[in-house]
């Protein structure tokens, strides 16, 4: 059997890692033949480690055959040690009154201190995933903190905006959202990210020409995949989390075990491809094989797409702006 792979999370005790805990230790992210480890971390604050206590409970009553191990922490330095997986779900919320470039402050100083902690104790290999908001600058900034590891071990998670996109396909053409293939989504994961089905295709045909209706993009498919985080806070009272945590585990399943050719969205930093500056953060399409991933290059970029993509890179390059003197 396989030897057990260390698999840390941040923000355990909250309402994604509810969702997202037991589907890893299930094996639904890494496979039914992975045994794992499970790092989790939780702030130094008494309430937060006490609710840890109760999810890590409830873990050992489902008796996992898979789960190997499981820590709980406190200290990044000791929760991503050997790791092999991180998916960095805890940040710092918006709270009332509090200004944007407050937010972006407070989340830089966690995702440096987390990036510095991975720097120095993780596997070499390990691969990370950011889904604490702003997910894509939270990325940067731990990247841009761990300078011994490789730019293309940090990821943002751009794949809940994704599987919006390929559901609300799905329902336009009354199809599965299994027939859908190569769709994309670009940028940020705001409101500004640019769900792109040009290229995708539903049992083979051109989804494009398939809905034929650019009004339907712009007014209407466009803004409900944007805003459907808002429309599920106020349906729902707090924000999206078994969604989420579901795509945390589609990101997370395909980057290591592949996509079969078949097109994903990740937040990865560029390498100057589209235009994209360097080491931006940015929603792109990619194939996984081998447990890397590649950015689909080459595709043709209209004049209202490379309109959308610029907005939502303006974004990005504002909340790089604004952390770089904290890096
Ligand atoms: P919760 O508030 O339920 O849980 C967050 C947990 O993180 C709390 O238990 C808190 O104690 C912990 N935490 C905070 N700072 C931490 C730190 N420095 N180290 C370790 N733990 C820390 O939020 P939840 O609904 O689980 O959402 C978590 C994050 O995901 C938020 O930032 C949210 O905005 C973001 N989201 C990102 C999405 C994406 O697509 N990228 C979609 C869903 C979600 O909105």
């Amino acid at each position: 059997s396989k030897k057990p792979v260390r698999v840390a999370v941040t923000g355990a005790a909250g309402q994604i890692g509810y969702a997202l805990l037991f589907r890893i230790a299930s094996g639904e992210m890494l496979g039914k033949d992975q045994p794992v480890i499970l790092q989790l971390l939780e702030l130094p604050i008494e309430k937060a480690l006490e609710a840890l206590r109760g999810v890590m409970m409830e873990l050992e009553d489902c008796a996992f055959p898979l789960l190997a191990g499981m820590e709980a922490h406190s200290d990044p330095m000791t929760a991503f040690k050997d790791t092999d997986y991180a998916l960095l779900v805890g940040a710092r919320p918006r709270g009332p009154g509090m200004e944007r470039a407050d937010l972006l402050a407070a989340n830089a100083q966690i995702f440096t201190a987390q990036g510095k902690a991975l720097n120095a104790v993780a596997s070499r290999d390990v691969k990370v995933l950011v889904v604490g908001n702003p997910a894509n600058t939270n990325a940067y900034i731990a990247m841009k903190s761990a300078p011994d590891l490789k730019p293309g071990n940090f990821t943002a998670m751009l794949r809940l905006d994704h599987n919006r996109a390929a559901s609300q396909i799905a329902a336009k053409t009354g199809k599965p959202v299994s027939a859908i293939k190569k769709l994309a989504v670009w940028g940020n994961h705001s409101p500004t990210m640019y769900a792109d089905y040009r290229f995708a295709t539903i049992d083979g045909a051109s989804v494009k020409d398939t809905i034929n209706d650019q009004a339907w993009n712009k007014d209407v498919f466009l803004p409900t995949v944007g805003k459907r985080g808002a429309a599920i806070i106020a349906a729902r009272g707090v924000s999206s989390a078994a969604s989420a945590a579901n795509a945390a585990i589609d990101h997370m399943r395909d980057w290591a075990l592949g996509t079969h050719g078949e097109w994903v969205t990740m937040g990865v930093p560029s390498n100057g491809e589209y235009g994209i500056p360097k080491d931006v953060m940015f929603g792109f399409p990619v194939t996984c094989e081998n447990g890397e991933y590649k950015i689909v290059e080459g595709l043709p970029i209209d004049e209202f797409s490379q309109a959308c993509i610029d907005k939502t890179l303006a974004e990005l390059i504002g909340e790089r702006d604004a952390v770089q003197d904290l890096l």
